[in-house]
């Protein structure tokens, strides 16, 4: 039996398939190499052998793979098994490595050990999974970034300038005698307000990162007839959305992904908007507008046919020059010429849904407005995530209160708890800040004369 330390799993999906590939890891995986192929192979080369289990029964002919610690995935001896993609062989080999002494895996928990073992921070583990679910070319691009660290650079490098200041200020708590010198103070309050300047810029990110992470929810919005259900036809390329000459068509929404360029743009069609409806179509509307609180785009269609209709409160107020185009569509059957104060700040574009014309320009006024919500860091292209964006703001309130509490001279205690609370935050991004850390440079830039 070898230590009950070593895990096992299957790391490919559980269908018919060319190879399915079973991974152990764990201070047993040598012993486990050499009971089974008679001795352990080469670290990093393939080995042909066949897989018998612990009666001596061939189970399948397989691939080992051994990689000696720390120079693996997960810093542990780490043995994969090719065998053929078939998920009543890949369970019998794993049967048989239970029976052997191994453990099952909990979910994520390879990337897990990984962490443990200091081959990654945290933001890069969760890279690993963004990696994964990485469904357009700017998904791939950030999810990339952070696993190469980018993100765990930045936290780190504010972390460090904290916790000069904290340093700083900590020296004074056992001297109240001596109060902070006003130069000291300044330079704190300074430094304090650059990390949270950089703080609030990563903060900034985190509608970028929702986008690309979950696809960008685009809405076709407007009045009935409109031609909404059409152009959601001609952008995602076939008819999707049943298109009719009655107004009133749409009842229901519906959504459908479409890649643009680099991104995953999910366009949701609805019910259109009008006073005097009744019943089902009432139900319809209701859900637009529910469905209007989560668009990160709205495209506004108009039909040009006409003068524009307004739209309910709840909807208008939530559309900005920042999130909206005022798509005029018909435009193959008249111009629209006068468009309504409330819709002047919006990018405006003329459509035809029959023929096709100005969807090009649409197209790629979309992807205008999706890239101008990028905020750039340096040369970084950094996307936070929602566990990201919880703990930067609250390190960004700590800061404040740090500052706020500095200004106006308040115990220094209460400044240094503060910008403490801000690296736990901060620290729960990376995984790696703690007090161990906080204490060896305190010390170390401390003059004990002082
Ligand atoms: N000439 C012309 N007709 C269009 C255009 N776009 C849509 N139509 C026609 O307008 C009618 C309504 O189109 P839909 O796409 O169903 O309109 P809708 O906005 O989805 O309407 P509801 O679902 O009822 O809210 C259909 O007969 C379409 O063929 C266009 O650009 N030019
Ligand atoms: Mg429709």
């Amino acid at each position: 039996m070898i230590d009950s330390d070593t895990i096992v799993a299957l790391a490919t999906p559980s269908f018919e398939s060319a190879i399915a590939l079973i991974r152990v890891s764990g201070p047993g995986a040598s012993v486990l190499a050499t009971d089974i192929l008679g001795n352990c192979p080469r670290p990093r080369q393939a080995h042909h052998g066949r897989y018998k289990d612990q009666d001596g029964t061939q189970i399948d002919d397989v691939l080992f793979c051994f990689f000696k610690g720390p120079h693996s995935y997960t810093g542990e001896d780490i043995l994969e098994i090719s065998c053929h993609g078939n998920p009543f062989i890949a369970q019998k080999i794993i049967d048989d490595l239970l029976s052997r002494g191994c453990e099952m895996a909990e979910p994520g928990e390879f990337t897990r050990r990984s962490f443990l073992n200091g081959k990654m921070d945290l933001s890069q583990a969760e890279a690993v999974m963004d990696l994964i679910r990485a469904r357009s070319d700017r998904a791939l691009e950030t999810a990339n970034r952070q696993l190469r660290g980018v993100l765990g650079k930045r936290i780190t490098l504010l972390a460090e300038r904290l916790l000069q200041v904290v340093a700083g200020i900590e020296a004074y708590i056992d001297f109240p005698e001596e109060g902070l010198p006003p130069e000291s103070q300044k330079k704190h309050i300074e430094n304090i307000a650059s990390v949270a300047k950089e703080t609030n810029k990563l903060l900034a990110t985190s509608h970028y990162g929702n986008i690309v992470r979950d696809g960008v929810r685009t809405i076709l919005i407007g009045e009935p007839n409109a031609g909404k259900s059409s152009l959601l036809n001609q952008l995602v390329g076939y008819d999707r959305a049943i298109v009719s000459p009655e107004p009133g068509t749409t009842r229901d929404f519906l959504e459908e992904r479409y890649m643009l360029g680099p991104h995953c743009i999910r366009f949701l069609d609805t019910a259109g908007l009008h006073s005097g409806a009744r019943s089902i179509e009432k139900l319809g509307i209701e859900k637009t507008v529910e469905q209007s609180a989560d668009a990160d785009i709205f495209l506004l269609v108009l039909d040009s046919t006409h003068p524009p209709p307004s739209l309910p409160d709840e909807i208008r107020d939530r559309m900005t020059s920042q999130n909206t185009l005022l798509v005029c569509n018909k435009s193959d059957l008249n111009e629209l010429k006068e468009i309504p104060e409330e819709y002047s700040p919006f990018t405006r574009i003329k459509t035809s849904a029959l023929d096709g014309s100005g969807l090009p320009e649409l197209q790629d006024a979309i992807i205008t407005l999706v890239e101008s919500g990028r905020t750039a860091i340096g040369e970084d292209l950094i996307a936070i995530s929602a566990r990201h964006a919880h703990a930067l703001s609250e390190v960004s309130q700590c800061l404040q209160s740090a500052q706020e509490r500095l200004e106006s001279e308040e115990p220094l205690e209460l400044v240094a708890s503060d910008l403490r609370s801000s690296l736990d935050n901060l620290g729960q991004i990376t995984g790696r800040i703690d007090n161990e850390q906080m204490l060896d440079t305190l010390f170390s830039s401390f003059c004990i004369g002082k």
